[in-house]
This record gives structure tokens, C-alpha cells and sequence, in this order.
């Protein structure tokens, strides 16, 4: 179904959505199913959102609803279940079955491939994306009537009209600025460190996760497929992506990650991508002003420790879409609680991505070390402790 077009450049809808990611995806997607017409904005072309290489874990959350709105096909039969994870540190390695602990476990299925699914979905449902925009603006947000502009591809001025705006443009897009600085508080941490991310044609060489902590740095062997696997190490901040070959990477994830330990060996194979990654935890109130809403990364960002940043982008649609049905039908009750009910679970996943990165990195003080280790070996060994990590990296219902 697409919008109505009423005047040469003017679009009406009923939710107008800033951003192709994501959030902005499948909460077009959720709208749908409410008998909810969206536009969608995105600046950037199809292949190009697509293509990113961004989140690989979903939590049992985000599967749950994924499956439920027929977007679990191709996640069943190519996303591989994980029970738990692995926490090491030199000369032990630990293993965390979230499974014996909480019941719940967490997919391996890239970012990249949940973007796929959406985008044909989308595409099947004759959803209306507008790509490769400039120029985006917000109007009219304390009316009944808020807009968005923009120029399209051929230069033309176009206004989406709608009875609600959905801010999905991730951590630099213009809708969290468009609530005014008056009612808008803000909260950051960065951190004295970033990742190296790599990925490698490479058989993993483990069966889960491994979330390694060393004198040397941080480590993580994670993974997208049986032949590809996804790799990162704590660097300093700024470090230039040429300081560091693939030989050094390797070799820093041979150390750190305990190659020859207990007859463990790491394979090493093609690197195919790789980027430097700062890390950041950053959250936005409210997450709604009048008739703008703000979800995903628009509203927070976390660092990618603790495997949270796709997931929580789609726990805030999953609350948004049932309170944006009900704003259109007249009802406000929930559009009325979104942020407040949004903000308790993004403070949440905000603690213990900054509790996880916080027990991983390294800072070379050595009274920091101790703690560290104190910490992995408390966890590694008491179920209270490893049953707090298991209960939310793989995710608290929907709603906590
Ligand atoms: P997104 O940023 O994905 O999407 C926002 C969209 O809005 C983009 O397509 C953008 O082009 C568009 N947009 C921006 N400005 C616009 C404008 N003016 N007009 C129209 N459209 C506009 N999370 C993890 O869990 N694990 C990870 O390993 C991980 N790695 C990451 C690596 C990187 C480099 C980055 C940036 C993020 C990473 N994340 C990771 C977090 C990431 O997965 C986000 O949480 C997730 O993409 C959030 O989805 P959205 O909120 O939809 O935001
Ligand atoms: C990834 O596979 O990209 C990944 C996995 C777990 C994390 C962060 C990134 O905590």
C-alpha cells in the first residue's frame, strides 16, 4: 500500500519513520500488522543500509518477535543457536550456559542478514522508502499534524504529513536534536579504549563466543557463519586502522585469546573487513516530544560488549508500534508511557553494557586488574553471578 499523494510534492500517511535501519525497519513492519500505514526516509541507498557490518548477536527477545511477525524464515534455517558464552582470562576459560540458567539463549545471525529479511519484507508488503534523501527536517511536532521534509534524489521538495513521526535516524540523524534543548537531558561515558574489528574467511575456532580479558587487551572471537568469523581486540582510542596488519591482529588474538592453551588453537584466514570502532554509552530523555517518538540508536548508544545495541533498537519499536496504532485510533495511554517504559530497559541494557566492558578492558592499573579478576572469578563460579550475566545478555522480556 503506498501513501496518498495529495499535492504535487506532498505525501500523507499515518507514522512517518526517519531511518532504513533497523529501527525504523521493523517497526514499519509491526505498523503494518496493526493496520498501520508509514512512510519511511533514509538517506543512504538500499544496498548501502544493507550492507553495513554492524550487531551479529540477537537476543531470545528479538528472535521471539522476529519469528512472530514472519521474519524468522531464513534466521531458522541459517542463524545458529548459542546456549551461552565463554569468559577467559590467562589460563582458564569459562563456560556460561544461559540455557541451564535462565532458559533463554541468543542467535548468531548478522545484522546484515536481519536488514535482508526486512528489506524483502518490506519490499513484499509494497512499503513505501523513500532512499538516497537529503536535507531532512521535522516540523509542526506539539501539532496533530507534524511533517517531514526532504529533497529527493531528483531535487525535488517533498513533505510526508502524518499523525506521527518515529525518530529511527540512529546516533547522527536530526530527530533527537528536533527535541528542544529545554526538556532535553542527555547522559555519556566514553571510554579510554576502542575495538579493532575484523572479519576473516575462517572456520570459528570455538563453538560459542569468547569474551576474553588479558594484561594485553580485550579480546573477542565471535562469528557469522561455519566460514566466517568475526574477531575484535581493544586498541587505544584514535588508533590509526593501518597501525595494525593482519599479522598483528592475529598475533594479538593468538595472545590474548590463550593459542597452545590447554591444545586450543586459533585459525587465522582472509581478512575480509575491518574498521576501528569507538565505544560509547550514551542515552537521550524523553524519548518522545508531542507527536515525535524516538527509538534505537536516535535515543541511546551502548557499547557493543555486551551485544545489545540491535536488540534494544528493536525492543523500543516493539513497545513504539502498539502505542503509535493506538495515538492514530485516539487512544494515548500508551504513546503517553512509551518513554518512560522505553528508558527503564535502555538504563538497564545501558548498565550492563558498561558492567561487561568495565570487567573486560583493560586500563593498566593494576588494582583495576585485580578487580577485574575478582569479578570473572566470581562470576565463572557462583550461579547468582553468572545467572545476573546470563539474565541479561540474553535478553529480559519485552516490556521489563
Ligand atoms: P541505525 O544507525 O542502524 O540506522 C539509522 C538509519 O537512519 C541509517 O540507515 C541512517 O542512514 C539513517 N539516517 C541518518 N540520518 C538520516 C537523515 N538525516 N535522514 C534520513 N535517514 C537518516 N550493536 C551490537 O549489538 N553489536 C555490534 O557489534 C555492533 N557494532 C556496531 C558497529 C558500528 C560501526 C556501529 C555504528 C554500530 C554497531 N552496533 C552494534 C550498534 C548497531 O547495531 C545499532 O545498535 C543498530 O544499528 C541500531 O539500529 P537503528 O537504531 O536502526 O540505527
Ligand atoms: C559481533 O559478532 O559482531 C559481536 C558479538 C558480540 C558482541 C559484540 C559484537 O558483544
Amino acid at each position: 500500500m503506498t501513501a496518498t499523494l495529495t499535492t504535487m510534492d506532498e505525501v500523507r500517511t499515518q507514522v512517518a519513520i526517519i531511518g532504513a535501519g533497523p529501527a525504523g525497519m521493523v517497526l514499519s513492519h509491526l505498523l503494518a500488522a496493526e493496520g498501520i500505514e508509514s512512510v519511511v526516509v533514509e538517506t543512504r541507498t538500499e544496498a548501502y543500509v544493507a550492507s553495513r557490518i554492524r550487531a551479529g548477536i540477537l537476543e531470545q527477545s528479538t528472535v521471539d518477535l522476529l519469528r512472530a511477525n514472519g521474519l524468522g524464515g531464513r534466521l531458522d534455517a541459517e542463524g545458529h543457536q548459542h546456549r551461552g558464552i565463554y569468559l577467559q582470562w590467562p589460563g582458564e576459560r569459562h563456560h556460561l550456559d544461559f540455557v541451564d540458567l535462565t532458559g533463554r539463549s541468543v542467535w548468531v545471525y548478522g545484522q546484515t542478514e536481519v536488514q535482508k529479511d526486512l528489506v524483502a519484507a518490506r519490499h513484499a508488503a509494497g512499503q513505501q522508502v523513500f532512499y538516497e534523501v537529503a536535507d531532512t527536517a521535522l516540523h509542526d511536532l506539539s501539532s496533530d499534524r507534524p511533517s517531514v521534509t526532504f529533497t529527493s534524489p531528483s531535487g525535488s521538495s517533498v513533505r510526508v504529513v502524518a499523525d506521527a513521526i518515529a525518530g529511527c535516524d540512529g546516533s547522527f540523524g536530526p530527530s533527537r536534536g528536533a527535541v528542544p534543548e529545554s526538556v532535553r537531558q542527555s547522559w555519556e561515558r566514553l571510554y579510554p579504549y576502542s575495538w579493532l574489528g575484523i572479519l576473516a574467511n575462517v572456520a570459528p575456532s570455538t563453538d560459542e563466543l569468547i569474551y576474553a580479558w588479558h594484561p594485553d587487551g580485550f579480546a573477542l572471537h565471535s562469528m557469522r557463519s561455519d566460514t566466517v568469523s568475526r574477531f575484535y581486540v581493544q586498541v587505544p582510542n584514535d588508533t590509526p586502522i593501518g597501525e595494525w596488519s593482519d599479522d598483528r591482529v592475529w598475533e594479538a588474538l593468538a595472545i590474548r585469546l590463550g593459542h597452545g592453551q590447554d591444545g586450543w588453537s586459533l585459525e587465522t584466514g582472509p581478512v575480509t573487513s575491518r574498521a576501528v570502532l569507538p565505544m560509547r554509552s550514551f542515552v537521550a530523555s524523553p524519548m518522545r516530544h508531542g507527536r515525535l517518538f524516538l527509538a534505537g540508536d536516535a535515543a541511546h548508544i551502548v557499547p557493543p560488549t555486551g551485544a545489545k545495541g540491535l536488540n534494544l533498537a528493536v525492543a523500543d519499536v516493539a513497545l513504539l508500534a502498539p502505542a503509535l496504532a493506538g495515538l492514530v485510533r485516539g487512544s494515548s495511554a500508551l504513546a503517553d508511557a512509551y518513554s518512560d517504559t522505553a528508558l527503564r530497559r535502555v538504563w538497564r541494557c545501558t548498565h550492563f553494557s558498561w558492567w561487561m566492558t568495565s570487567m573486560l578492558h583493560t586500563s593498566g592499573d593494576p588494582f583495576d586488574a585485580e578487580l577485574q579478576l575478582s569479578q570473572l572469578r566470581w562470576v565463572c563460579s557462583s550461579d547468582a553471578g553468572a545467572t545476573g550475566l546470563a539474565e541479561n545478555y540474553a535478553g529480559l522480556p519485552i516490556g521489563f
